[in-house]
């Protein structure tokens, strides 16, 4: 903090901010080619952005040769996902000249917010996984770890969603079309990557047996950094993407043979690689480009993984004291038979040494209990591809099922429970297995999710490594989360307990006393407000649809699934809707109830909630009776730039999944963090977050997950709540029947039917009673703004223990082993 505290004061030199204008003015010319007298908005993002950028590199290099100096040992964290949304305001926050900035940016004629919104969300990722990879690198870099993202440079990030009749619709998000000012593109830097081919056996010059991997298709991987500025800059890191490009012996046998046009189609072809990335989440779609993408990151990371390493030390043998690899999911797990090839095939080690330093070097974080969203990939394929790998997986198979034989004599249904290989229905390769195989540490991602990892999914693994699997809780960076999202609210908490809750957020349970202070929840009331008229702003904006700041805000935005029970939400609305027709004059809390959230495009039963939201919406805000009390929107294409506006602007966090199923949930410590008050099941890290908060500041209700467990075993009867609660049947009768849906009558009929006769698998049935009185006593509260706004403020002052920084520092001291540098 103090390293800090010392920056902002001489950030005007650090930074050089009185050349800021001139530099920007520059930038317009040399690098845009534009007339600095021109005033498109657009150009001057860039050319600021550029000038923001250059004013980072030095801080960067120092930081990474301080890396080197000191022989630290360095953090790789591979994700197929990261989800950095806009990067000009997390530049500008964590290097302490947004005030400075906007002033400079006024004298050349625009607002910073304006030029902000030119900036095209980077979209590398589908939902939380991805976020959370991106919270970490600012917690990293921001406690001085010595950290560095590995991903994709997608060409095209997770896709536009536009609603269209009330449908969505999917377009191609093109954001690098009109290029992206913080990319540093290494053209010189190219590592090749095979595939296919297959595994040849040769002798050594001592006459030991030798694998090698032949006859392969290769195709280059190109590093595009993009820096991660520490909060307070005292050090700058990057993430590193890698994009496929063809490499120049492509298909030459075609070259030779005449066939231009064959030798180049094999050539576009090997750099569609990293052209998209796959828009499931939650859900395995096995495509054989899919795998390519994975092992391109892996291949490719671990070239620059090892090269590094090698540029200070001799031998390989000390690469678990200098290097942790951490998985984020199985996504890149291929990197544990990559290590063994690398180090058994290339430098020549043998297996049991090379086993000894894969597991010392990797760790495995879990994000999912689902079922269908745990990957297997099929044996011919994985063998097809990667034929080497495939060889590996067998022995590393081969070794740990001999182990566990040993342990469990005669105990063949956990053997072939436990292998890497699933034998039933034609043979697949589980990743899940694979990466706890060859992890020396597994996590889940919330006390409860890796609970159910130790006492469910990975029970037979638990009970032969029961010290493997932890658990780590996420975590949100409170830089983006609170200080650049929330303004006012910022301001606020500085002005009352200074500004270390930043990178303390501990330090925000001072905020607890002042709960009790009037004056203190008029001016915390009044910053909720202002978010809350902004966001109505941009409401009108998006949607054309006006939205009253002072009605209480009931927002839902995350990915769209059935298991996070959107849906439940609706039947809530619906029932008010009910409920105010039934009764005009009703005495009602007034809501504006808003949704937000991408379906996967092949994702039938959520693409259909998405228009059952549109239609409920379009009857309740057309209706006379309900004007003024109740509102419903569905806002498209939520993304990062777009929650950075919800998210401070929330009176309520719907938080509502089927217990059991969310493994953590980072959006509710988002809404939290910001003064909302969660309603929610006791699911993922809402059970913390309960702990934390109070039960009594937290809308708790529902089935507990053993409970869930319990009924699945016992057998559940949605039809009995159907029949016991009028309230219920008529909400249920009215989605079946086609009220919402006057010109298709049957539209809705898979929704309803899912809960009445495919068994509602996610028990919204049961819940929806529980969920309702809940919501009553949200109403009840909310009329008692006094009441209100001190659990508001109690929701934000015991969010210190979500902070990333707390959950990296989890990492770094209990798994990865190493220490913030230069303390
Ligand atoms: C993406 C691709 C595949 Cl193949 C599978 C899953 C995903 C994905 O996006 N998962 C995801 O976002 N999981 C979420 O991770 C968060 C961070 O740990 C959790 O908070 C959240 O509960 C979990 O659903």
């Amino acid at each position: 903090m103090s390293r800090v505290c010392k920056m902002s004061k001489n950030v005007r030199e650090v930074f050089r901010l009185d050349e800021l204008k001139d530099d920007i003015r520059r930038n317009m010319v040399a690098l845009l080619g534009n007339d600095p007298r021109s005033k498109r908005k657009f150009s001057y993002y860039n050319a600021l952005a550029y000038s923001v950028r250059e004013r980072l590199v030095d801080l960067w290099m120092r930081t990474q040769s301080d890396y080197y100096d000191s022989m630290a040992k360095r953090v790789y964290y591979l994700s197929m996902e990261f989800l950095p949304g806009r990067f000009l305001m997390n530049y500008l926050t964590n290097m302490g000249i947004v005030d400075e900035c906007r002033e400079i940016v006024a004298e050349l004629g625009f607002s910073l917010e304006e030029l902000e919104e030119e900036e095209w969300d980077a979209g590398l990722g589908n939902g939380g996984l991805g976020r959370l990879a991106s919270c970490y690198l600012d917690s990293m870099v921001s406690q001085n770890i010595p950290g560095y993202g590995y991903g994709i440079l997608y060409d095209y990030g997770i896709f536009y969603q536009s609603i269209v009749n009330g449908n969505q619709e999917e377009r191609c998000d093109n954001w690098r079309r009109h290029g992206c000012p913080w990319e540093i593109t290494r053209l010189d830097t190219l590592y090749e990557v095979k595939f296919y081919g297959r595994s040849e056996t040769y002798y050594d010059s001592d006459g030991n047996v030798r694998f090698r991997w032949v006859d392969t298709e290769n195709v280059m991987a190109m590093p595009c950094d993009i820096l991660i500025p520490g909060y307070g800059c005292s050090h700058v890191s990057n993430m590193r993407l890698w994009t496929a490009q063809s490499s120049r012996e492509f298909n030459l046998s075609d070259f030779n043979r005449g066939d231009y046009i064959g030798a180049m189609h094999g050539k576009v072809m090997s750099e569609n690689i990293t052209k998209v990335l796959y828009p499931n989440d939650q859900f395995l779609q096995g495509m054989e480009l899919r795998l390519k993408q994975q092992y391109f990151l892996v291949s490719a990371t671990f070239q620059d993984i090892l090269r590094r390493y090698l540029k200070q030390h001799t031998s390989l043998a000390a690469l678990p004291e200098a290097v942790a690899v951490q998985l984020n999911d199985t996504h890149p797990a291929i990197a544990i038979p990559e290590l063994m090839r690398l180090l058994m095939d290339v430098y020549g080690m043998g297996w049991d040494v090379a086993w000894d330093i894969c597991t010392r070097t990797f760790a495995y974080t879990n994000h999912t209990v689902l079922p269908e969203a745990l990957e297997t990939w099929p044996v011919d394929l994985l063998g097809r591809l990667l034929p080497r790998h495939m060889q590996i997986i067998y022995e590393i198979n081969r070794r740990f099922l001999e182990g566990v034989a040993a342990t469990f004599p005669g105990d063949t249904e956990r053997l072939s429970r436990m292998s890497v290989i699933q034998e039933e229905g034609g043979q697949r390769v589980r990743m899940a297995n694979l990466a706890i195989v060859g992890s020396h540490t597994v996590n889940g991602v919330a006390a409860l999710h890796s609970n159910i990892l130790q006492t469910g999914l990975f029970r037979d693994f638990h009970e032969y490594y029961p010290r493997k699997i932890r658990n780590v809780t996420n975590g949100v960076t409170p830089r983006r989360w609170l200080m650049q999202c929330n303004p006012a609210l910022s301001r606020l908490i500085t002005q009352s307990i200074g500004p270390e809750w930043c990178c303390n957020l501990e330090k925000l349970r001072e905020l607890v006393p002042l709960a009790e202070d009037s004056a203190f929840r008029d001016a915390w009331a009044r910053a909720k407000l202002e978010n809350k008229r902004l966001l109505s702003r941009y409401v009108l904006r998006k949607v054309q649809m006006g939205i009253n700041p002072n009605t209480l805000f009931d927002m839902q935005f995350k990915r769209m699934h059935e298991y996070k029970r959107q849906l439940l939400n609706v039947m809530h609305v619906i029932s008010l809707f009910n409920r105010i027709k039934d009764n005009p004059s009703a005495d009602i809390t007034p809501r504006t109830v808003l949704f937000g959230g991408k379906a996967a495009p092949g994702y039938y039963q959520a693409k259909l909630i998405i228009r059952l939201i549109n239609e409920v919406a379009r009857v309740v805000n057309a209706d006379a009776d309900v004007a003024g009390r109740l509102r419903v929107a569905f806002l498209p294409n939520y993304c990062i730039s777009q929650a950075e506006k919800v998210v401070p602007a929330a009176d309520l966090s719907e938080q509502i999944s089927t217990a059991g199923m969310e493994a953590s949930g980072t959006g509710n410590m988002k809404f939290a963090l910001n003064g909302a008050l969660t309603i929610g099941t006791l699911d993922g890290a809402n059970v913390e977050i309960m702990e934390e908060v109070g039960a009594e500041n937290i809308f708790i209700f529902g089935l507990k997950a053993h409970e869930v467990a319990e009924k699945r075993r016992s057998g559940y009867n949605p039809r009995e709540f159907y029949e016991n609660d009028a309230e219920l049947r008529r909400v249920m009768d009215m989605i079946g029947s086609g009220f919402f849906s006057p010109d298709e009558r049957g539209l809705f009929s898979p929704v309803y039917d899912s809960l009445m006769h495919h068994g509602d698998y996610y028990m919204l049935m049961a819940d929806y009673r529980p969920y309702m009185e809940a919501q009553a006593a949200v109403d009840a509260l909310y009329l008692d703004q006094d009441q209100w706004v001190r659990k508001s403020i109690l929701n934000a002052a015991n969010m210190g223990k979500f902070s990333s920084d707390r959950s990296v520092m989890e990492y770094a001291r209990g798994i990865w082993h190493v220490e913030p540098l230069g303390k």
